[in-house]
């Protein structure tokens, strides 16, 4: 597993892969496999990146070794009736193109074991709703990187409640605040891709 692990954080994509399938030919419990070895080993890229000991190119190869192990882990876990943590909804506001924030949340959220359903850039509060009505999130993640789109968050928020949608709401990008996150009324903010994994868990405890 510490092997395993360590192919993550050096995002070593064919170790992953072929220590994954080892692991899985050795009878290891694919929960252990996940939670012992991907999730351990982003676990570290996730604290590095928050201590800018690592940067985004290594936490990008990091979650491709990550997701290449997880496509053959999916099944074995599917098989073994393993549930995610919790389910999110993550997306880029309207008017809003930049996701590349937004992705490494959702790839350190995917490696804490989330189920994450990722509604893309440009985002709608009717996209929101409609993907909330389908997947039943607990969580509810918007990021924003331009000033004139952070607005939109307040709206997407208002319309989660009007249509009595009980998911926590998480808002994050460069732009954004904690200040600005307690203006609109979301539940919480963080500065960076590392802590927002911190905050989501710790509003679903
Ligand atoms: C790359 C980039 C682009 C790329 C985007 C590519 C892509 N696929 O994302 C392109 C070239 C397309 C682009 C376009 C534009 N851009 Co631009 N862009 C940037 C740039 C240089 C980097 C953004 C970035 O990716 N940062 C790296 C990531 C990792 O950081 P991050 O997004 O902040 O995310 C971290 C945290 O914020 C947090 N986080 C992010 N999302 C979330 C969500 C949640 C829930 C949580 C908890 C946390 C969280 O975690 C992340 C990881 O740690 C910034 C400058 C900057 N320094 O920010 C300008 C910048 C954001 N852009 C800017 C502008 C003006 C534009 C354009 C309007 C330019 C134009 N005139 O066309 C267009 C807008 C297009 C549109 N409608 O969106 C301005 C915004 C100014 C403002 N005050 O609003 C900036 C600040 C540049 C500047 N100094 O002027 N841009």
């Amino acid at each position: 597993m510490q092997a395993l692990a360590d192919a993550v954080i050096k995002g070593d994509q064919a170790s992953a892969v072929s220590l994954t399938k080892e692991a899985i030919d050795a009878g290891i419990a694919p929960a252990s496999i996940l939670s012992d070895g991907l999730v351990a080993g982003m676990g570290v890229i996730g604290v590095r990146f928050k201590n800018n000991e690592v940067y985004i190119p290594e936490v990008l190869i990091a979650a491709r070794a990550m997701k290449a192990a997880m496509e053959i882990l999916e099944p074995k876990l599917i098989e073994c009736g393993v549930e995610p943590v919790a389910t999110v909804i993550i997306a880029t506001v309207a008017g809003d193109l930049h996701d590349i924030g937004k992705n490494l949340v959702a790839m350190m959220l995917k490696g804490a074991g989330f189920r994450v359903v990722d509604l893309g850039v440009n985002c709608t509060s009717e996209k929101y709703i409609e993907a909330a009505k389908e997947h039943n999130p607990d969580l509810i993640a918007m990021s924003a990187l331009l000033t004139t789109t952070m607005p939109a968050m307040e709206g997407i928020i208002q319309a989660i409640k009007e249509e009595g949608i009980g998911a926590k709401v998480i808002i994050g990008g460069a732009p954004v605040t904690q200040v600005f996150c307690d203006k609109i009324g979301a539940d919480g903010y963080s500065p960076d891709a590392a802590s927002a994994v911190v905050l989501a868990k710790s509003l679903l405890s």
